[in-house]
């Protein structure tokens, strides 16, 4: 995303509704358990999901989708969207496994080498045929919006509440997109290169035009969702780089994407809910 205009006005209206949805806590009964209550809620809403993952137990699903989504220090977030995804892409029968990749430290943070990480990781366990980009604060509104890929990348946020359920602009590629295994590799994933806020999404949508494939979206009434008020986080402050480099595109995708990510793995787990990769920038120019 390239821009904020406006985004101020409307976030105060959103700010009501941050703990919607949220169960209300019990009394304590006895020592706190590991994971918050709250989790373990989720959990026992979601018994047929193992290790972050589920299929569907009548059928045999169309495609096999990893869901990543990059993370740091949005705990709650994090709940919320679990909470409202399992069920969500259980009612779409979906095969599918929900990664969180997770930045470690104080670095500036690196959403688009987070999805490459996630990508290349998620890929060691599984032969994924599809991937769904997914940011941690979006919640999709509408069943009939399909986590699964198409002949094209798709976009599958048109609108959302703070900005009116309208396209920001017509090349706006951020939020939540789906693309196959293949769709993905052809264009070398993301690029490493942008640390703090905004242009990676751009940076993305220009490498899938480069290589003649066009972005897709479902209807606007369908592509919905909620963004959870927040503000910007620290060590995510806007990239003043973001125009020049996304003026180099063309001379640069082929050598940075992919084939050039490296990090420091620290951990991969596997939670009840989701499958936590952890991973250092750090030593990363
Ligand atoms: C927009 C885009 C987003 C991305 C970003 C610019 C939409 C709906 N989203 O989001 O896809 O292009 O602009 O980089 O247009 N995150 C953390 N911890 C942090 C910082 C970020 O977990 O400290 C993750 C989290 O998944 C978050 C995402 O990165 O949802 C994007 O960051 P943001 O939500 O702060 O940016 P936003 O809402 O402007
Ligand atoms: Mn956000």
């Amino acid at each position: 995303i390239i821009s904020l205009e406006k985004e101020e006005d409307s976030q105060k209206e959103e700010k009501m509704k941050i703990t919607e949805g949220v169960p209300a806590t019990k009394p304590p009964q006895g020592p706190c358990p590991a994971l918050s209550p709250y989790l373990q809620e989720v959990e026992k809403e979601n018994p047929q999901v193992a290790e972050g993952r589920y299929h569907p137990a009548e059928c045999s699903a169309l495609q096999r989708v990893a869901i990543l989504i990059p993370h740091r220090n949005r705990e709650r977030h994090l709940l919320y969207l679990l909470e409202h995804l399992h069920p969500f892409l259980q009612r779409q029968q979906l095969e599918y496994g929900i990664y969180v990749i997770h930045q470690a430290g104080s670095t500036k943070f690196n959403r688009a080498k987070l999805l490459n990480v996630g990508y290349l990781e998620a890929l060691k366990e599984e032969n994924w045929d599809c991937f769904i980009f997914h940011d941690v604060d979006l919640v999709p509104e509408n069943d009939f919006n399909i986590y699964m890929c198409d002949r094209q990348p798709k976009h599958l946020v048109v609108g959302r509440n703070s900005t009116g359920y309208r396209l920001r602009y017509q090349g706006y590629f951020g939020g939540v997109t789906a693309l196959t295994r293949d769709q993905f590799s052809m264009v070398n994933g993301f690029s490493n290169n942008y640390w703090g806020w905004g242009g990676e999404d751009d940076d993305l949508r220009i490498r899938v035009e480069m290589q003649k494939m066009r972005v897709m979206r479902p209807s606007a009434d369908v592509a919905r969702y909620t963004m959870i008020f927040h503000n910007r986080d620290h060590g995510n402050e806007e990239n003043r780089e973001r125009m020049k480099l996304l003026r180099q595109v063309s001379r640069t995708w082929k050598t940075d994407g992919l084939n050039s990510c490296s990090y420091r793995l620290l951990s991969v787990e596997h939670n009840p809910l989701y499958i936590n990769i952890t991973v250092d920038f750090s030593m990363q120019p």
